[in-house]
């Protein structure tokens, strides 16, 4: 039986990638994200693999909660769920950040994760098993000038991630955090608000990390044995030393 894995974010970049790897070990995917013809495209793409697409916004805890619910019988028993949805809004000082910028990485990237979290745990725990992976950053593990909301709401899923694990253990449940550093994803598009131009000279000069090679990993974690757990793990693109130090020459 193939096993099922959800995914927030599978609209684009990261989760999409993961989406598809997945596909290609077998499981069967729940793909998760506000632009419903995004997901029908990745499904018609996965024609070989069953997929159900789920549409709502991670901020709306009753959109969450009534789309996890609406689930179709063969895809409720979740074994997987990758914590993925989120962005940085902006890029400001903190004297000039606003504050819509704020509500949204705080709403979407934290909020969102507890309250997809908080539907899809109660099953894991009474099929005693499951495997959360959540995806914060390396903006999560060390702040960056202008980074301020985006990296605190980074540190807050590594905070979760860790709470997460304490509190499940000996449940069954698996929980473990994947840190991406720079990825050439639509990240610095929705950061920059549609800048195309100024999205794309963040990745220039360097090769930085492509959604498949954090799509790699994810599927290496979860295709684990029961007792191996990843709990953390940081990745980096070779020309990445930390948040600030990028070589490009
Ligand atoms: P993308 O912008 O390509 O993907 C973001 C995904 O999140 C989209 O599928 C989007 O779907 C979904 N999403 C955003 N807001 C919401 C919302 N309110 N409700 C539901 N879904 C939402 O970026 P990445 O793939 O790079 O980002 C994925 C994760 O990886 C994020 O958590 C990000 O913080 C993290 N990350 C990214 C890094 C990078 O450099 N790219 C580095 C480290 C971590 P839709 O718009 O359809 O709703
Ligand atoms: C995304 C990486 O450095 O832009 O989380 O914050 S960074």
């Amino acid at each position: 039986m193939r096993k099922t894995a959800f995914i927030t974010g599978a609209s684009s970049g990261i989760g999409k990638a993961t989406a598809i790897a997945l596909a290609k070990e077998g499981f069967q995917l729940v793909l998760c994200g506000r632009r419903e013809t995004k997901l029908t495209e990745l499904q018609e793409f996965l024609k070989h693999t069953p997929t159900h697409q789920l549409v709502f916004d991670v901020r709306d805890k009753n959109e969450v909660k009534k789309a996890i619910h609406s689930l179709p019988e063969e895809f409720q028993e979740i074994d997987v769920l990758i914590n993925n949805a989120g962005n940085a809004h902006g890029l400001d000082t903190f004297q000039e950040g606003n504050l819509e910028d704020w509500d949204a990485m705080i709403d979407i990237n934290v909020k969102g994760l507890l309250y997809v979290s908080k539907q899809i745990i109660p099953g894991m725990l009474e099929r005693e098993g499951g495997h959360i992976i959540n995806i914060g950053s390396t903006a999560g593990k060390e702040v960056y000038p202008k980074g301020n909301i985006y990296c605190a709401s980074k540190h807050a899923v590594d905070a979760i991630n860790q709470g997460m694990r304490i509190d499940l253990n000996g449940s069954g449940v698996k929980v473990g955090a994947i840190n991406p550093g720079l990825v050439e994803t639509e990240f610095s598009k929705v950061r920059f608000k549609d800048d195309e131009e100024r999205a794309n000279k963040v990745y220039q000069g360097f090769k930085a990390l492509q959604a498949k090679d954090i799509a790699e990993i994810i599927c290496f974690v979860v295709m684990r044995p029961h007792h191996v757990n990843i709990a953390d793990l940081t990745v980096m693109c070779t020309a990445q030393a930390s948040s600030t130090i990028v070589d490009k020459s």
